[in-house]
């Protein structure tokens, strides 16, 4: 396939359930962010689409949690991501949501079109149902034991622990995480995307690169990461899969179908259609056509995703859309690996993460540090490692001591000898250049190098090796500083003043091509050279390829006579203070996390009406003794003022007897009475209890009535 002359990338939209993190970071938007950026500057005509994924279970789930609606949950989030998007500068055309009426409507086209060309199956199955809650469990609504590990926690779709793939069925002893109880079978009518019939073509499409009879890929090569995971599903078998659900939350079939009550799409089914609600969405804001974008032939979509939306991407959505009819199917899926934290796995509920808000917060100037390491660390192949000593290395040895020790040099140096003016060069002058190209090593044959470095950082775009190609462009800095450090313009700027120009002029002109080229990485970077170099700020319209021309050309990228601003830092050294609170903060996030995890095992739902039938009354102890043959137990006399009670408690590991006369309590009065080692026990005395078991009376302020009412 010819290398496509317009775009349509996306990157995967995150769930508007939770902050943004460094894992979804580095996965899916920063390598996205450069390529289009870069296709940007290569004069390419792209739209890059974003937004938030605000359906499905795990919406709702978080809802539940904070006991709020899931429209509060998704307003609250979408504008957190949102902003933190903008603010570390990833560049979307647009970036939508998928509450929005037009995405709605979208689906409900894609449900109705293909539900009316018999795309779908329609299956009766048993499926778990809460019957407090009156609904049926989605998958994530629904834990219990793992069949494969016995990790305690596993998910209805799968164990985090183990990472297999489960069904509801699978699990052991399975509670409703809405309710605490066990769910009951019952049968359900669904929609199913019968993938089976599939496979033919999509084996072709995803092994080969052939699609109608046409190579598809592009570039050919996909990332083998992908195609295996592909693969494995293929070999295992495509299996018809449902994409409808028994929710509350989400895009409602149409409801003129049949059966439709009820049903909403399955989140999967609907998400990756905001990539065209959104693309939509952004035609009419700019009147243009988004057909153009998603149906002709020219056009090239790429999804940008992490491995765990692989088979949604590769498989699910280009069936959805080919029995739609028309529409392009992705040309690449350059889908990263994770992104661990310090060595273990980045975890919302964990509170193991670096949030995006969070970091930025710490470090407001330093969008592009982040950025940076984001890209250093990509998993591009295989998971990679963020630490904060990794963070810190990266920005202190290459960003400050490398690169901006360089552009520092040259903007002082430049200042210093000719008053901030770009010097005229007698171009037949031989400096002693850092690069072994041959003879002669003259100004022009650097520019030229320039231009064979330049021309491999972005082939290495293209192939979606971002790694390589911020390399490429921190080489092209060391090249920089070798410069001087061979020329030493600071001594010979007395003896050869001529010879130093040339070396300045060359060290401005790589500070120019740097300019341009970290854009795609470092867009706050390459505003502020810009700025120091007193040249137009970039507008990201196709001045790669300028820059190119004039290097094969032998032209200077920056002219003689040309003034510049005074120099200043880009970067500054990380303290190892800032580090430690970061190290701090996180390990502070993780305790607290452990804390609300604790929260979270509490005991099923009881109504407002269960907890009126209890009566509580404050009381006094008047009188305990140890209860015989009982290690535990004590028997108090309760005064409740109204009468006085015989009650057995089991405090007789923590209280003397004679200590606790006198003790004001607090007392169930209605429970039933109980039999306990011969002695009938006429309400129980409300204890708090610690971590470590020790226990504690729960009372009125002092001085309170005794038989006064506890609510
Ligand atoms: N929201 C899952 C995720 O954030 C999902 C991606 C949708 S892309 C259309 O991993
Ligand atoms: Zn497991």
């Amino acid at each position: 396939m010819n290398p496509p002359s317009r775009y349509l990338v996306t990157s995967a939209l995150p769930y508007a359930n939770g902050p943004l993190h460094i894992g979804h970071l580095a996965g899916a938007y920063l390598p996205a962010d450069a390529f289009v950026r870069f296709l940007r500057l290569s004069g390419k005509d792209v739209v890059y689409i974003g937004g938030s994924d605000e359906h499905g279970a795990a919406i709702k789930i978080k809802a539940l949690k904070e006991g709020v609606t899931p429209q509060e949950i998704v307003d609250k989030y979408h504008a957190m991501i949102k902003k933190a998007f903008e603010e570390i500068g990833i560049s979307f055309d647009i970036y939508h949501r998928t509450t929005e009426k037009i995405h709605h409507e979208t689906s409900q086209d894609f449900f109705r079109t293909l539900y009316k060309s018999g795309a779908f199956t329609e299956l009766e199955t048993e499926q778990y149902f809460d019957e407090s809650a009156g609904q049926f469990l989605a998958d994530r609504f629904i834990i219990g034991t793992c069949p494969r590990c016995q990790h305690p926690e596993a998910y209805g779709d799968q164990c985090e622990n183990c990472g297999s793939t489960l069904s509801p069925t699978e699990l052991i002893s399975p509670k409703s995480t809405i309710s605490g109880n066990t769910p009951v079978l019952r049968t359900t009518k669904h929609w199913y995307l019968p993938l089976e019939e599939h496979e033919t073509w999509l084996r072709a499409y995803i092994t080969h690169g052939m699609l109608d009879g046409k190579e598809h890929h592009y570039p050919e090569e996909w990332k083998k990461h992908v195609i295996g995971q592909c693969k494995s599903w293929l070999d295992a078998g495509l299996q018809p899969r449902a994409i409808t659900r028994d929710l509350d939350w989400g895009v409602d079939v149409p409801p003129e179908i049949e059966g439709s009550e009820g049903k909403k799409l399955y989140v999967w089914m609907d998400a990756p259609i905001g990539y065209i609600s959104a693309t939509k969405e952004w035609a009419q804001q700019h009147k243009k056509d988004w057909e153009l974008y998603w149906k002709d032939e020219e056009t090239a979509l790429v999804h940008f995703i992490g491995k765990d939306n692989i088979v949604f991407h590769c498989l699910i959505f280009p069936v959805i859309l080919k029995s739609y009819g028309g529409f392009n199917l992705p040309v690449n899926v350059p889908a990263n690996q994770f992104v661990n934290l310090e060595g273990q796995k980045v975890s919302t509920s964990k509170g193991w993460a670096v949030w995006i808000h969070e970091y930025l917060k710490s470090f407001p100037d330093k969008q592009d540090e982040l950025r940076y390491y984001g890209f250093k660390i990509m998993p591009e192949l295989k998971d990679s490692d963020f630490t904060w000593k990794g963070y810190q290395d990266a920005v202190n040895n290459e960003l400050v001591n490398n690169l901006g020790n360089f552009i520092h040099r040259v903007l002082v140096l430049t200042n210093k000898y000719y008053n901030g003016v770009v010097p005229v060069i007698d171009e037949s002058i031989s400096i002693n250049a850092p690069l072994e190209l041959g003879l002669p090593t003259w100004h022009d044959s650097e520019l030229l190098d320039l231009f064979d470095r330049l021309h491999d950082y972005r082939t290495y775009i293209k192939d979606f090796d971002f790694r390589s190609a911020l390399k490429m462009l921190m080489e092209i800095s060391t090249t920089g500083n070798q410069l001087l450090q061979n020329n030493e313009p600071w001594k010979q700027e007395k003896t050869d003043p001529d010879e130093v120009k040339v070396v300045m002029n060359l060290g401005l002109q790589y500070v120019t091509a740097l300019s341009v080229a970290v854009r795609p990485f470092m867009p706050f970077t390459s505003d502020k050279i810009r700025e120091l170099l007193a040249l137009p700020p970039i507008k990201e319209k196709g001045e790669f390829v300028d820059l190119m021309d004039a290097l094969s050309e032998g032209k200077h990228l920056i002219a003689a006579g040309h003034k510049i601003k005074k120099a200043q830092h880009l970067f500054t050294k990380i303290t190892d203070e800032e580090i430690q609170l970061q190290m701090d903060a996180l390990m502070n996030s993780k305790v607290e996390a452990a804390g609300a995890e604790e929260i979270q095992h509490l005991k099923s739902i009881a109504t407002f009406d269960d907890f009126s039938k209890l009566d509580l009354r404050t009381g006094k102890i008047t009188a305990a003794e140890k209860v015989e043959k009982a290690d535990k137990l004590l028997k108090l006399t309760v005064d409740l003022g109204f009468e006085k009670r015989t009650v057995v408690s089991g405090i007789a590991g923590t209280y003397d007897p004679e200590s606790i006369v006198g003790q004001d309590i607090v007392l169930v009065a209605n429970l039933a009475p109980r039999k306990i080692k011969g002695v009938v026990s006429q309400g129980m005395v409300l204890l708090a209890e610690d971590k470590d078991g020790k226990l504690g009376f729960v009372s009125a302020p002092e001085g309170w009535a005794k038989g006064d009412v506890v609510r």
